[in-house]
């Protein structure tokens, strides 16, 4: 019996992705028809995702014209943190669900007004796991790690590390009061990726945000 369970699992997890792929790939092609760079960050609970979109919002202020998308599992309480310096800012509340999926980015894009916008961030839900096996229809993928999850998490979680476009080493900061090995963290991540950019950054004091403003400008 359970293995007939799950040999008709297999497929049906197989056509969720498809589906899902073919969302994506609709949205890749509008967000490329309007010229818009997207962004999937995607990192820890706490790693500082929206800390970091706050401080990438008010550093772009004038100068761009993002628009945000926020995915957690209850509450609005990032989407209304973004708000205060994005008026394109949707909340997705995602219930139980511990992923974005492409067709919540569909429907919450059709609920703003994008001929202005040039930037699009989605912060995913935090996890550093399924997240990745779902296209959103995103430019590029970010893996934003931090110093307080400690340095082996890049090592632990390596189909995000090989999936990133970019690595955001978050909290820099507070280096010296960790045990943070990051010439560890950078080794672990140059197996998985080796020509992955890797900056640090840190949200709270401003610290490298302008290598990550020049990438995004890029
Ligand atoms: N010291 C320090 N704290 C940070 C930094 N970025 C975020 N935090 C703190 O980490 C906590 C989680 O941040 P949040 O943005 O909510 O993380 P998220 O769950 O990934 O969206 C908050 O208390 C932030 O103030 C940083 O660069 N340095
Ligand atoms: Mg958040
Ligand atoms: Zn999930």
């Amino acid at each position: 019996m359970a293995e007939a369970a799950q040999t008709t699992r297999i497929p049906l997890v197989e056509r969720v992705l498809e589906a899902n792929d073919e969302v994506a790939a609709a949205n890749r092609a509008e967000l490329q028809r309007r010229g818009i760079f997207s962004i999937d960050l995607i990192g820890a609970p706490g790693s500082g995702k929206t800390a970091l979109l706050e401080a990438t919002l008010r550093a772009l202020e004038g100068r761009r014209h993002p628009a945000v998308l926020v995915g957690d599992l209850a509450t609005r309480r990032d989407g209304d943190r973004l708000a205060r310096w994005c008026d394109k800012v949707i909340q997705i509340s995602t219930g139980q669900g511990c992923h974005l999926e492409a067709s919540q980015v569909r429907d919450a894009l059709a609920q703003i007004e994008l001929g202005q916008v040039d930037l699009l961030f989605i912060e995913n839900v935090g996890n550093l796991i399924c997240p990745v096996g779902f296209d959103l229809g995103q430019s590029a993928k970010v893996g934003l790690f931090s110093l307080t999850e400690g340095d082996d998490k890049a090592a632990k979680h390596p189909y995000l590390v090989e999936a990133a476009d970019l690595i955001l080493l978050n909290k820099i900061d507070l280096m010296p009061h960790l045990s943070f090995d990051r010439r560890s963290f950078e080794a672990d991540v140059r197996l998985l990726n080796p020509r992955v950019p890797i900056l640090d950054v840190s949200a709270t004091t401003g610290e490298g945000l302008d290598a990550w403003i020049a990438w995004l400008d890029r």
